[in-house]
């Protein structure tokens, strides 16, 4: 079954210029792009994007990251994109992540990681709806 799943290329990733080696290995593995943006993200839109992790003792951490330059994000479609993506993306700590994977060749650390994903089809579709309406998402 066909899923979505939302891409950011945090700011760390975006700051190194490899925005398009990463779009590159996206569209390689075969998702489709419905949707993409430059944007910066404000304190408020970022802590409420992760509002999940806000007892993890690293959010404030993660918060101000993800405000710290610009991003990318990208709305993805494929067959199982949730488990695919995150194959591609590798494990969220860049030393741990499968060689060739993003995190792995754009990582940093842990807490700069260089991409998000999605971790469920549900929260594909909640966290796509997060970045763009729904008359942006290209669908042919
Ligand atoms: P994921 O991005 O692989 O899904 P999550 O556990 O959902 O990982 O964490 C969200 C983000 O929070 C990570 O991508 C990373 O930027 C940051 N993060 C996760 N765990 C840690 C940690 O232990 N220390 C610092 N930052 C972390
Ligand atoms: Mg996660």
């Amino acid at each position: 079954m066909k899923e979505r799943t939302l891409a950011i290329i945090k700011p760390d990733a975006v700051k190194k210029n490899v925005i398009g080696e990463i779009i590159a290995m996206i569209t390689k593995a075969g998702f489709s792009i419905l949707a993409m943006r430059m944007t910066k993200l404000s304190v408020a839109q970022a802590s409420a994007f992760y509002e999940v992790h806000k007892e993890r003792p690293f959010y404030g951490e993660l918060v101000d990251y993800m405000c710290s330059g610009k991003v990318v994000a990208i709305a993805l479609e494929k067959e199982n994109a949730i488990e695919d993506y995150r194959k591609l993306i590798g494990s969220t700590d860049p030393k741990e992540a499968a060689e060739g994977t993003v995190r792995k060749l754009y990582g940093e650390s842990k807490s700069f990681n260089a991409v998000h994903g999605s971790d469920s089809a549900e929260n594909g579709i909640r966290e796509i709806g997060f970045f763009f309406a729904e008359c942006e998402i290209v669908n042919i």
